[in-house]
């Protein structure tokens, strides 16, 4: 026999693919739409197992719908702009767009070695001018429909990166690609209004049922709506007011501080002549500014001096602090403190000697001797201690008081949302350079669009540290559009969360003129399958979502969400080494002997977890490697076998033997059945035999079980089902020309179920097997609903009403052979014990009641 040569097999269907344009979305086919997309890579250097366990994912979805006879759409592109091009650029004095370049095509190669069924001629990458020009105009659109703002505000400063950072781009306090700790710095900057769509944003998640609830989830925390009342406080022997954000005004009564931000102008107006506040505001800068960093750190206050009075009790007056823990950002930057329910306010109050008074009592205690310790009590409860709310329920008095604050006029019913502006400038080289021009007579201007694309310039240095288009000698002097003056271009660049913003719509039409093309974004948007790293779940998904409502806004899309179905894959995760030094050891440096690993020079090697592949931990093994020994058919096989794919994935070398041994499996049995087959196509045989029978019931329940995993996202069931049909493939033992025609289609069943997932072998098999048409353009196969019903049940049989023995009879057995079946049983038998039989009840299919 000749073995499977998946190298010579995989090579020689990629050309078949690629010669015979197999992939190619055709857009006339009159047949419905199925658009599956798999979050597309950035150009690293190298692809990587995860990037192998996405793209071979889709790839299934891809096939799969093809043969189920959708005009699917599946294109690849790169998300190509980004620090990690300017780093090197710093470190090997390689222009950036050389070394993207260079990844592209390092990686596109070991994409294309893959397999994927990908409409290559859509490909491009983000820093293409021809891509970027066109996302210049999109954000000259959103500036006329006023979705894109330049304010000055505090934001995230990346020391390493040395450029401004989104909040969602923070993470813990770091950067989300330095990890340095952020600062906190007041700058202008562009800003897309994303918080314009607060609420749709939040309500069209209720719309998203093919979207893992945990991404839901995470973005309606990010969102973070809160329902709560603007209340105004008096600032005492004056007019002016200080106003509070609350989400509790129930507990007004239990206030016994304000505090404002450090940045709140009352405190900037007391810091003009008061030295010790200017020192304090300075102190408040010094913590991070995440809300793990606020949580954590001591609060700190400072007592102004000034006095406000209480909107219910014009003889109540309350202090009002400076203090570290309040955000000029949130709400109006001030806060009334209620220490008795709130842990933070509770802190401070017993820091700076503040009283006490809880007003909401947990049922059944008294509000006269309930007290609040060391710990806030935020639960539910009755209302106390608070005059016109006493005995209320915290609903019932969250209600009573908005009410009564409306009336005096001092507080309204307020919405806030925790979601900020999205910050997109970047002072960085390699981005999409933001189409604006500066005039000190005309302010703000957009470059004419007749003008775009604004180019980025080739020759800029990276030897210092900032921004090479800042430095540039000549880029940014430019001649006002507008009155012709000289003037200054916009020097920042666009986060590259912008280019993966609307990536997916361009891919429905590559338009050379327009940034997309209506027609065919009509057609096919949404994406149907969206596949990708939970990662992204606030960042590039929330992005996207209000990326195409903007775009809905200006006119240019029809739909607000992009994506209808999704799909968060897991991790491929490897075991960990470590040599007696305690560095890390790779799997290649290490071998097994019968004591277990050891070094290639026998040293001791500690295995450690199996964790996600991380070039820090040595722990990665490179797709081109395994795709050399094993063809890359079994690293696609294995990759969907071996776990459920929203979970981790633990990459073994027994595995990818495992699956590597099956490839030659299905190979064999094709290449030398067990007996001769009848021509593809022969008819089916008139009476099988019980043998081909129940080969039959085999294959056709695979295929209805195959095609369900798939469906449902459940390609290790799926993998499963083909490893059975294997084995019934494999011992079965034809004695008739019956049961050869039955082996075939079985045969033939088993590739074509295989295909996507190994779709090489798949094809080598079915041309083995005979056939002309290739697999890429064979439907999927229906299961024939008669062999797939089971022909048998399962039936209890109860002596006086105790189960005795569960007996397996025909599905359309009659009464008489239920009951004889039943007497038949030993177990039935010894229960009756000779007893006379007064009655026998049979219900078909289902028990067989004897009293005896
Ligand atoms: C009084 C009070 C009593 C509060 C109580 C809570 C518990 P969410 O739900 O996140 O919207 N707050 C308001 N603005 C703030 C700011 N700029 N910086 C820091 N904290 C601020 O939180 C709203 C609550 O956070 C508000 O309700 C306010 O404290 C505080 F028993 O008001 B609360
Ligand atoms: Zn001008």
């Amino acid at each position: 026999m000749s073995r499977y040569n998946a190298k010579v097999a995989e090579r020689k269907w990629q050309d078949i693919w690629a010669e015979r344009d197999s992939f190619a979305t055709r857009e006339d086919e009159g047949k419905p739409k199925y658009y599956v997309l798999e979050m597309f890579p950035y150009p690293s250097g190298r692809i990587h197992m995860g990037h192998v366990r996405n793209y071979t994912m889709g790839d299934v979805v891809a096939r799969y719908k093809r043969a189920r006879g959708f005009n699917v759409l599946h294109p690849m592109g790169w998300d190509a702009f980004g620090m990690p091009a300017e780093n090197a650029a710093m470190e090997r004095k390689v222009h950036p767009a050389a070394w993207t370049y260079q990844n592209i095509d390092t990686m596109r190669g070991q994409l294309k070695s893959l397999g994927l069924a990908i409409d290559w001629s859509r490909e491009f990458a983000t820093c293409s001018p021809d891509y970027y020009r066109h996302e210049q105009a999109l954000f000259l659109a959103f500036l006329q429909n006023g979705l894109v703002e330049r304010k000055e505000s505090y934001v995230n400063w990346d020391p390493v990166d040395h450029t401004v950072l989104a909040n969602e781009q923070v993470i813990d306090g770091k950067g989300w690609r330095s990890g340095a700790p952020v600062e906190r710095r007041k700058l202008s900057q562009w800003f897309f209004k994303i918080t314009d769509f607060a609420e749709d944003l939040l309500a069209g998640l209720d719309t998203l049922d093919r979207w893992p609830e945990k991404v839901r989830i995470m973005q309606r925390n990010w969102i973070g709506r809160s329902e709560g009342a603007r209340v105004h406080f008096r600032l005492a022997g004056t007019d002016d007011l200080l106003e509070v954000y609350t989400t509790r005004p129930d507990t007004l009564f239990g206030a016994s501080f304000c505090a404002i931000a450090a940045d709140h102008p009352i405190a900037q107006r007391l810091a003009r002549d008061n030295p010790a506040v200017t020192d304090f505001i300075e102190a408040c800068k010094r913590t991070g500014t995440s809300e793990a960093e606020i949580e954590t750190a001591e609060k700190l206050g400072f007592d102004t001096g000034l006095r406000v009075v209480h909107p219910f009790d014009p003889d109540w007056t309350l202090p009002i602090y400076i203090a570290n823990f309040v955000l000029m950002e949130y709400g109006t930057g001030a806060i009334f403190g209620c220490p008795a329910h709130d842990q933070r306010d509770l802190d401070f109050a017993r820091k700076y000697g503040l009283p006490v008074t809880p007003v909401v009592v947990p049922e059944g205690e008294a509000a006269e001797s309930f007290t609040v310790g060391a710990k806030a009590y935020d639960g539910d409860g009755r209302l106390g201690n608070s005059r016109f709310m006493d005995g209320m329920t915290v609903p019932e008095a969250k209600a009573r008081v908005l009410d009564e604050l409306e009336r005096l006029g001092a507080g309204t019913r307020e919405v806030n949302y925790r979601l900020r502006d999205w910050g997109v400038s970047r002072q960085r080289y390699w981005g999409c350079p933001i189409p604006v021009i500066h005039c000190e007579a005309c302010g703000v201007v957009p470059v004419p669009r007749e003008q775009l694309p604004v180019l980025l310039p080739d020759d800029v240095t990276f030897d210092v540290p900032g921004n090479p288009l800042e430095r540039h000698p000549t880029w940014k002097h430019v001649d006002c559009p507008s009155c012709g003056k000289p003037a200054r271009r916009e020097t920042d660049t666009c986060d590259t969360f912008v280019d993966s913003s609307w990536y997916f719509l361009r891919f429905c039409g590559l338009d050379p003129d327009q940034p997309l093309d209506r027609a065919a974004v009509d057609r096919w948007m949404p994406v149907d399958q969206y596949i990708g790293g939970v990662e992204h779940a606030v960042l590039h998904l929330l992005y996207a979502r209000f990326f195409t409502r903007a775009l809905q806004k200006c006119g240019l899309v029809s739909i607000a969400e992009p994506f209808q179905g999704l799909f968060t894959q897991g991790m491929v995760n490897h075991e960990t080494y470590k040599g007696a030094d305690g560095k890390w050891l790779s799997p290649e440096d290490i071998v097994r002997d019968v004591e277990g690993w050891k070094t290639r020079d026998g040293g001791a090697v500690t295995v450690g977890r199996s964790e996600k592949m991380s070039k820090s931990k040595k722990n990665t093994v490179d797709p081109t490697d395994i795709i050399d020994t094993y063809g890359v058919d079994t690293a696609r096989w294995y990759m969907l076998s071996d776990s459920p794919p929203e979970r981790d994935l633990d990459w073994s070398e027994n595995g990818i033997e495992g699956a590597w041994r099956h490839s030659q499996r299905i190979w064999r049995l094709v290449s030398e059945p067990a007996t001769a087959l009848p021509d593809a196509g022969s008819p089916a045989p008139a009476t099988p035999s019980e043998n081909a029978l129940a080969l039959r019931r085999a294959t056709h329940k695979a295929i209805k079980a195959v095609t369900d995993g798939i469906d449902s996202f459940r390609f290790n069931t799926a993998v499963a089902q083909l490893y059975e049909l294997t084995n019934a493939v494999n011992g079965f033992k034809p004695s008739d020309e019956g049961d050869a025609w039955a082996l075939r289609e079985a045969l033939e069943i088993l590739v074509r179920l295989s295909e996507p997932m190994m779709p090489h072998l798949a094809e080598e098999a079915w041309e083995a097997l005979g056939h002309a048409t290739a697999l890429a353009e064979t439907p999927w196969p229906h299961a024939d609903e008669s062999l797939v019903v089971d022909t048998t049940v399962k039936v209890a049989v109860q002596v006086n009403g105790k189960l005795r023995a569960t007996i397996e009879l025909a599905r359309d057995a009659s009464k008489e052979d239920a009951e004889q079946a039943a007497f038949a049983d030993a177990k039935v038998l010894a229960a009756i014990d000779g007893k006379e039989i007064r009655k026998v009840i049979v219900v078909p299919g289902r028990i067989v009641n004897i009293v005896a």
